[in-house]
């Protein structure tokens, strides 16, 4: 896949790739560590270049030398070397052809578990959504995509039935896309709402568990997870869920020898509600649930900041590292906004003793999440170098090159819920009080609307990702709207300021009302 990858991108640019080298041309050298390839040996040797043997998991190098037209990478394992051919992408910064600086990269991830669980309420993404969210995910290093759709009847109110013929060939397209792409495609049920415990219903339930996964094992998935969030009656009971993750761990996972350990959502989540005494539930998932299986956790409130106190305090319970469900840049409890701001609230000081992985759950919006998503493989790739409005800034140019700025003037006003998880928003704009403002921050506010106004046009013009665009063509309307609106306020304190109250009150009232 690495080879394939590079191959295009070259191809892509108009490189010609002759399979034998040619004098004059351009070297590329590329393998793993322990598969010990002479040619990618004394590569390495001529250019002085310590391999990828000392780096962990998904590691690469990468030389990109100018003297001997040689590139080299190697990956400590075949993730390595596909995430060494995504940096090297990176680096080039030509418009037309491609143009590779001198560089010399060393690289491993902070997080082993790194990528989004499609896990909210309303529409479900489309299968268009998902192919794109994979090779997103392939391009920035992430690993992980948790199937998990609310709103998808298969994963939770109809969680026994079997997926009709067709969608299992559409999931048969996202799993291949997502090995192609390196990432860990997890199927997740949600049986909690009405699931039996124990008896004969409770074993024909177990039963519809087992072969649900088991169709999806058939098609190659090898990453599972069992829900029992948002729910309420026998469901809850943490002892008979925690008998059933085991089972269902010791008796298919385990038993299987090639899937990944089990991952688990409690139905204590968030601090709002679980119980923190040695008898709820966290507490005897601590005492009673396999070691290997993972633990989601959501923060002190659903939607919360990512903190080392609120991981010290579930994993104390849990008795493991958890595993962190982070709700942003969800908006299912706030479908009216869109969420463009930077990604913050996320300790830079956390590593793997703390939690075991990271997931964020995104909006319905597939395209427009992927700025926030942007965020997110930054900071669980590289945690301790992770800064926010970098990253912003980064990502805005990175998803919408060809109008940045358009982009990022409809980003900064396009980041607060409002309700909920608040956020920064507009933090470049100063406003004032109609008896207390100088003329120069009168200017500044009016430049800023003619920005508000201009930008939706400007992004209908140029922005190459269509998708995206229609995504955000409902706000985009508003959007110009609320610069029409900011510059009729700006011309009604001229107005105010003469003294025609009349005039004045009927602009105002006018002007609210649009
Ligand atoms: C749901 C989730 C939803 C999110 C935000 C978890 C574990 N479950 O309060 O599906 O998208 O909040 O509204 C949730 O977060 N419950």
């Amino acid at each position: 896949d690495a080879v394939a990858d590079l191959k295009d991108f070259l191809s892509e640019n108009g490189i010609q790739v002759n399979e034998t080298s040619v004098e004059g041309d351009t070297t590329f050298v590329l393998g793993e560590s322990d598969d010990e390839i002479a040619a990618l040996d004394s590569a390495k040797e001529a250019l002085g270049m310590s391999g990828a043997d000392s780096l962990g998991e998904e590691g690469y190098v990468l030389k990109v030398d100018a003297a001997s037209d040689t590139v080299v990478i190697e990956g400590k394992d075949g993730d390595g070397t596909f995430y060494g051919v995504q940096t090297l992408r990176q680096l080039d910064t030509a418009e037309d052809g491609m143009q590779l600086a001198e560089a010399e990269v060393s690289d491993e991830p902070t997080m082993a578990t790194r990528g989004t669980i499609e896990g909210f309420y309303g529409n479900p993404w489309t299968h268009e959504d998902r192919l794109s969210q994979i090779e997103f995910y392939g391009d920035y290093k992430m690993n992980t995509y948790i199937y998990a759709p609310k709103d998808d009847p298969y994963h939770r109110e109809q969680w026994r039935e079997p997926y009709p013929q067709s969608e299992m060939d559409r999931m048969q397209e996202l799993i291949d896309t997502a090995n192609e792409n390196k990432v860990d495609f997890v199927f997740a049920l949600s049986p909690g709402i009405d699931i039996q415990f124990g008896g004969e219903a409770g074993e024909a339930d177990y039963q519809a568990l087992v072969n649900k996964c088991q169709s999806l094992y058939d098609m190659g998935v090898r990453s599972f997870a069992i829900f029992f969030d948002d729910i309420s009656g026998d469901g809850t009971d943490p002892e008979r869920q925690t008998e059933l993750l085991n089972r269902l761990d010791a008796d298919f996972v385990r038993a299987k020898g090639d899937v990944a350990p089990l991952v688990v959502c409690p139905t204590d989540y968030s601090r709002l509600w679980a119980n923190p005494t040695p008898q709820g539930s966290l507490a005897i998932y601590g005492r009673t649930l396999d070691p290997s299986v993972r633990v989601f956790w959501t923060g002190d409130v659903v939607c919360s900041d990512l903190t080392p106190e609120t991981l010290a305090w579930v994993d104390s319970r849990i008795g493991r590292p958890a595993f962190y469900w982070w709700n942003y840049p969800v908006t299912d409890y706030a479908r009216h906004i869109l969420m463009q701001g930077p990604v913050y609230g996320l300790d830079t000081t956390l590593t793997t003793d703390d939690l075991c992985g990271f997931v964020s759950n995104p909006m319905e919006h597939g395209e427009a999440s992927k700025l926030a998503l942007y965020g997110v493989a930054d900071y669980t790739w590289n945690t301790a170098a992770y800064n926010p409005i970098d990253n912003w800034e980064r990502g805005l140019a990175e998803l919408v090159p060809e109008a940045r700025e358009a982009y990022r003037t409809f980003a900064i006003h396009s980041c607060d819920t409002e309700t909920g998880y608040r956020r920064d928003e507009s933090w470049e704009t100063e406003t004032f009080r109609i008896a207390d403002y100088t003329p120069g921050q009168a200017a500044a506010l009016r430049e800023e609307f003619g920005r508000v106004v201009a930008a939706p046009g400007v992004l209908e013009e140029r922005c190459a990702n269509r998708e995206l665009l229609a995504e955000l063509r409902p706000w985009l309307a508003e959007f110009r709207k609320l610069g029409e609106r900011g510059l009729r306020t700006l011309d009604l304190i001229a107005c105010y300021e003469t003294g025609d109250d009349a005039a004045f009150w009927s602009g105002y009232v006018r002007n609210r009302m649009s």
